[in-house]
């Protein structure tokens, strides 16, 4: 008996240890609410939460569902909150780690939340912007060509992008293409993109062989360039971006290099559509990413 309580405390004492050395990090999230249809938000912040970190949430539009697949959904723009939220937090002198930026509500949103990370940005913040407007060459219904442009202005602020081919082209003003590139196009693209301002580059929906898909990336400062791919599943499935971005956000932060955080988002959000596939998910209602979520905190090695 007496042993069996030695071998707790060594546990416990093991745990605080372990706790005392937990570099515990805060994100400042900023994407739509969309009530039903897993995307933006309440795809953000489980997978984040997932990643051991703690989210601060900035909506910037509730709406009944997404726009992509439903008819008659609700929009509340939510632009007029944006800065007395900030104001009010910055008397709170919250540190942040990292400031990651989705789908926006409006074009005046743009300017506030390059605001928004100038004011809560210090030396140690990571800057992602997930530039969503678009995906299999059009834009989604709420945002227009003046849009893309302020967009484009935006990325400057950041330290990573991971936009799509349809957000890569609409940023550099170029024809989308679908499929039958090559990888000199997209290296062309990714070090375009790169000369918006941001070190990382990360674009997704990349795929050179039919039954391949994946994300390719640009390391400006080390001028390297890297792939990963993984098996295509058949089907159009909603949220998968902000699928992909949250756990890439969520590997890179837990000290994943850019590689190894792209390998797992793909391998994350890859199990995530088969998952769908297979239980023959209506996909307007976004992936099925919850029961992957244990194989997504094993590969960043998240237990205490
Ligand atoms: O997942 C991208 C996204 C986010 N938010 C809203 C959307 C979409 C894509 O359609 O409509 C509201």
């Amino acid at each position: 008996m007496p042993c069996i309580i030695f071998t707790g405390m060594k546990g416990s004492e093991h745990k605080l240890q372990e706790i005392k050395k937990y570099n515990k990090k805060r994100v400042i999230a900023v994407h739509d609410i969309s009530c039903i249809g897993r995307c933006s938000l309440t795809v953000a912040l489980p997978i984040l939460s997932a990643a051991g970190i703690e989210t601060s949430v900035i909506p910037t539009a509730v709406l009944s569902t997404h726009t992509g697949g439903f008819k008659g959904y609700t929009f509340r723009d939510l632009t007029d909150d944006i800065l007395p939220i900030c104001e009010h937090w910055k008397t709170l002198g919250l540190p942040a780690d990292g400031i990651y930026t989705g789908y926006l509500g409006s074009y005046r949103q743009l300017k506030i939340i390059e605001e928004l990370i100038g004011d809560f940005r210090d030396q140690n913040t990571f800057v992602l912007i997930d530039p969503v407007m678009g995906d299999s060459g059009k834009l989604y219904a709420t945002f227009n060509k003046k849009f893309v442009s302020g967009m484009r202005k935006l990325c400057r602020k950041a330290d990573m992008i991971v936009p799509n081919l349809t957000e890569a082209s609409m940023m550099l003003d170029e024809e989308y293409i679908e499929k039958g590139y090559n990888e000199e196009y997209i290296k062309n693209i990714l070090k375009k993109l790169s000369f918006l301002g941001p070190r990382y580059t990360v674009l997704s929906g990349v795929s050179f062989e039919d039954r391949k898909n994946g994300a390719a990336s640009y390391d400006r400062e080390k001028n390297e360039y890297e792939f990963y791919f993984s098996d295509y599943i058949d089907g159009f499935y909603h949220g998968t971006g902000d699928v992909f971005a949250s756990s890439l956000l969520g590997a890179f932060l837990n000290g994943k290099g850019l590689a190894q955080s792209v390998k797992i988002a793909v391998d994350y959000t890859t199990a995530s559509i088969n998952l769908t596939h297979s239980f023959g998910s209506d996909t307007r209602y976004g992936v099925d990413f919850e029961l992957e979520l244990p194989k997504y905190m094993a590969a960043l090695g998240k237990t205490l």
